[in-house]
């Protein structure tokens, strides 16, 4: 099939105007009435044409977005604790350049994040505030302890194996800036997953100790791992707008299933056990069916009361007062070159 350039798309969305309400594309919002933007807005993401920040937008589709880049950000920047956890601890210089990098792309992951969900209209500030009086969330997974070494494997594996397979499908979401920074964000989610790849299977081949280590840190995290991708399709509120919308192009059990059919591959490669007894190929769906997930467990954490929740944000708060002067430096030097620059 001949792929669609992107002059064609908008040419699609014109010719359906045409059609529809007899009006050129130029300013084409203007003497439309809400429910004719509504539909002129949809035909536009129907045609995959993508949306950026000063076109017009439903209210609730630019919050739909606040909320899950915002969320998304979060997640990024709340992540490195538990890796940022075990920088002094790694068992060779090697290995914790590496670390120190992976943790280092996570802080820009959340920078482009906050940028993109800038966008939108509202101010990082703003964003910050949400997570630090708890009125946003960030990923389960990060209110997990890491206890040992090998969890630096199992987050690397499972954790950014997990955001790989969500974030690949990102990339064609609905939202431009939110589309391209995903872009980036893959290219390097796909080192981090080999990066912990690489831990967990040199762990694996090593003593029996280490062996077990592996096997303990794929055993606590697994679980949490598959809670990543939300709450099943029929429990999800979201999930309506987000197909619609094309925010979101797989549902939550969609990309759940596809992480799960390509990691149990992996973990077999390194003779290691999925810690669930259900977990069974079906031949005749072509996926591996899958044991109860503890949706009480989950929405436990969610609320705030998983093991390392409040940890995380203490850690959070701290280190964003710690860090005033230095935004207030940055701030005081940037307005003082604007300045000079008014002057010349
Ligand atoms: N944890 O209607 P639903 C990384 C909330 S970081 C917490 O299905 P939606 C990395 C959900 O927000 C990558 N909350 O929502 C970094 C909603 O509550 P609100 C992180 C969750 O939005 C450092 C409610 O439950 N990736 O890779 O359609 C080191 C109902 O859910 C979770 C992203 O953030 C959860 N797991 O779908 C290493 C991806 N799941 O907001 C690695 C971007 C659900 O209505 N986000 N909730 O109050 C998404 O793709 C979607 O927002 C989700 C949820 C799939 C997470």
């Amino acid at each position: 099939m001949l792929k669609k350039s992107s002059t064609d798309k908008n040419q699609l969305f014109v010719d359906y105007f045409f059609v529809k309400f007899g009006q050129p594309n130029k300013n084409i919002y203007n003497n439309m009435d809400e429910q004719q933007k509504l539909d002129a807005f949809q035909a536009k993401i129907d045609a995959e044409i993508k949306i950026e920040p000063k076109d017009w937008m439903p209210e609730e589709y630019r919050k739909h977005l606040q909320r899950q880049i915002s969320q998304h950000a979060h997640s990024e920047v709340i992540g490195m604790q538990p890796e940022g956890n075990w920088v002094l601890r790694a068992p060779s210089l090697r290995a914790k350049v590496v670390l120190l990098a992976k943790i280092q792309d996570e802080a820009g992951h959340g920078q482009y994040l906050y940028a993109a969900g800038e966008t939108l209209g509202k101010s990082r500030d703003e964003f910050i505030e949400e997570l630090q009086t708890e009125k946003a969330k960030y990923s389960s997974i990060f209110n997990y302890p890491t206890l040992t070494w090998a969890d630096m494997g199992a987050v690397g594996w499972l954790v950014d194996g997990a955001a790989i397979v969500n974030q690949v499908s990102l990339q064609r979401t609905s939202y431009g800036p939110y589309a391209r920074a995903m872009v980036r964000i893959c290219k390097e989610e796909s080192f981090h997953q080999r990066q912990g790849y690489e831990i967990i299977a040199h762990m694996a081949k090593g003593t029996p100790e280490q062996k077990a280590m592996a096997q303990d840190a794929l055993n606590r995290l697994w679980w949490p791992s598959l809670m990543m991708f939300g709450p099943h399709d029929a429990d999800s509120p979201n999930l309506g707008n987000g197909v619609k919308w094309k925010i979101k192009r797989e549902t939550n059990d969609e990309l759940r299933q596809k992480f799960i059919d390509k990691t149990v591959h992996q973990a077999e490669v390194i003779g290691l056990t999925i810690p669930d007894p259900d977990l069974k190929w079906n031949e005749e769906t072509g996926h591996y069916d899958y044991g109860k997930i503890d949706w009480d467990e989950f929405w436990n954490v969610v609320k705030g009361n998983g093991p390392c929740n409040k940890q995380r944000l203490e850690h959070h708060k701290r280190a964003h007062n710690n860090g005033k002067w230095v935004r207030e430096a940055a701030l005081a030097y940037a307005q003082k070159q604007k300045a000079k620059q008014m002057v010349a």
